[in-house]
């Protein structure tokens, strides 16, 4: 574990200098009539879930590189992201995807969550691969789809393994349910567009009709793979359409890695808030395709835009929707990724706060877009650094949270008490 006392007795030689950078960016950013102590607050409140099948290394289907010590179960998933928590104050809940996290003992999971300080996000079913609700039955597979498929007995197994979920996710303690598809076609006229359309909407209409009424279900969308022809839900307009189609409590979730190369997110972002169903973000950042990379590493810009896009919707603070991690680390250690990942997410959002909205708007009714670029570049290059340690310090996180984990030495010590072989579940 990574005790309060270590992150405190780490942050200690730093704490005076941190104090003089806290202070020199009040001074630079009341110069620009920002206040500093409310950029800090919005920071030290925003927090953001890590996914239990990104505590492990992830494959491609070329390889996989286990790095050593993996969680071998639900359990230690959790001991990893109260690790993560413990560095960065910021990651207070972890999400479970059914049935790579498939507890036998609920309530004893979330009891044992709840003491390292952590309780369970959306829930997320996985109807992409035959899993042991479909194999039991030999004849229905996923193979040609889920609540899309023409075939009845898998629409039903996909129905009941999505109810099943719900009901896991009640007795942790969950609130909502992320259904993301694999359904589509890899070949022209395999299937019917409009069937496969049709289905899925009843499919996921059947799955909120027995939706606890405090709970939500998302739809994400995804314009290709694992169907390379096309996808059921595509891109943001057919998620809209199957959200609206399901009912007032299903939204849309962004996954930024689940869109063509130069889409423009933050439109998508601005789009599916006005249509009143955005409902989550999945972070990550990509260069080509879906490739799962470190949040805010490849278009630093983009992000900022998009947290541009989710203040406006806030009304100058981020909106209450679901935000969470979702990334893929094939090279580096899991837990430092997304410790890079989530200083990204709280550093971009710093740098938004900093865009003085009013100045903005001006220039956008004066039709002045050099001034308006000012605006945003002014913003985009201030040092947010310190506002945001002084933030994790608040959340009794490190201010560096990198080289405290390198310091703790939780990997080697998970090394040998799980085993340098060790593989978590997942992709
Ligand atoms: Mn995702």
């Amino acid at each position: 574990m990574i005790t309060p006392e270590f992150i405190d007795d780490y942050n200690e030689p730093g704490l005076s200098r941190l104090t003089d950078e806290v202070a020199h960016a009040e001074s630079v950013l009341d110069h620009g009539g920002l206040d500093a102590v409310a950029i800090i607050d919005e920071i030290a409140r925003f927090p953001v879930a890590a996914p239990s099948w990104a505590v492990g290394t992830g494959g491609t289907r070329f390889g996989r590189f286990p790095i050593g010590g993996e969680p071998r179960d639900t359990f230690e998933k959790v001991d990893d992201v109260a690790a993560l928590n413990a560095l960065t104050g910021a990651n207070r809940t972890i999400s479970l995807h059914v049935p790579w996290d498939n507890p036998t003992d609920p309530e004893g999971l979330r009891a044992y969550a709840e003491e390292r300080g952590l309780a369970f996000d959306a829930m997320n079913s996985n109807t992409f691969q035959d899993n042991p609700s479909t194999t039991e039955n030999g004849n229905i597979s996923y193979k040609f789809g889920s609540l899309g498929n023409v075939d009845e007995g898998a629409r039903k197994a996909a129905l009941e393994h999505n109810l099943a979920v719900i009901d896991l996710g009640q007795r942790l303690g969950s609130k909502a349910l992320t259904v993301w598809l694999a359904d589509g076609m890899n070949h022209p006229g395999q299937a019917s567009f409009r069937g496969q359309l049709t289905r899925v909407a009843d499919g996921l209409r059947q799955i909120h009709d027995q939706l606890p009424e405090d709970w939500l279900m998302f739809t994400e969308h995804k314009p290709f793979e694992p169907a390379f022809y096309s996808s059921v839900n595509n891109d943001w307009g057919s998620s809209v359409l199957l959200a609206q189609a399901t009912g007032e409590r299903c939204k849309c979730l962004v996954d930024l890695g689940h869109h063509l190369p130069n889409t423009n997110i933050e439109q998508v972002v601005s789009r599916v808030a006005m249509t009143g169903r955005l409902g989550g973000f999945h972070f990550n950042d990509s260069k080509y395709g879906d490739d799962d990379l470190t949040v805010g590493s490849i278009k630093p810009f983009q992000l900022f835009l998009i947290f541009l896009e989710l203040l406006e919707v806030g009304g100058g603070r981020m909106p209450d929707l679901a935000y969470m991690i979702d990334e893929s680390h094939n090279l580096k250690d899991p837990l430092e990724d997304l410790i890079q990942a989530t200083d990204a997410i709280q550093h971009t959002l710093a740098l938004a706060l900093c865009v003085r909205r009013d100045q903005l708007t001006d220039a956008q009714n004066d039709n002045d877009p050099a001034r308006a670029a000012e605006v945003l570049h002014r913003a985009f290059r201030t040092d947010v650094r310190p506002l945001v340690a002084e933030a994790r310090l608040r959340n009794r996180g490190a201010i560096d949270p990198f080289t405290a984990y390198r310091a703790s030495g939780y990997r080697a010590a998970k090394v040998e008490e799980r085993g340098a072989s060790s593989v978590a579940t997942g992709l």
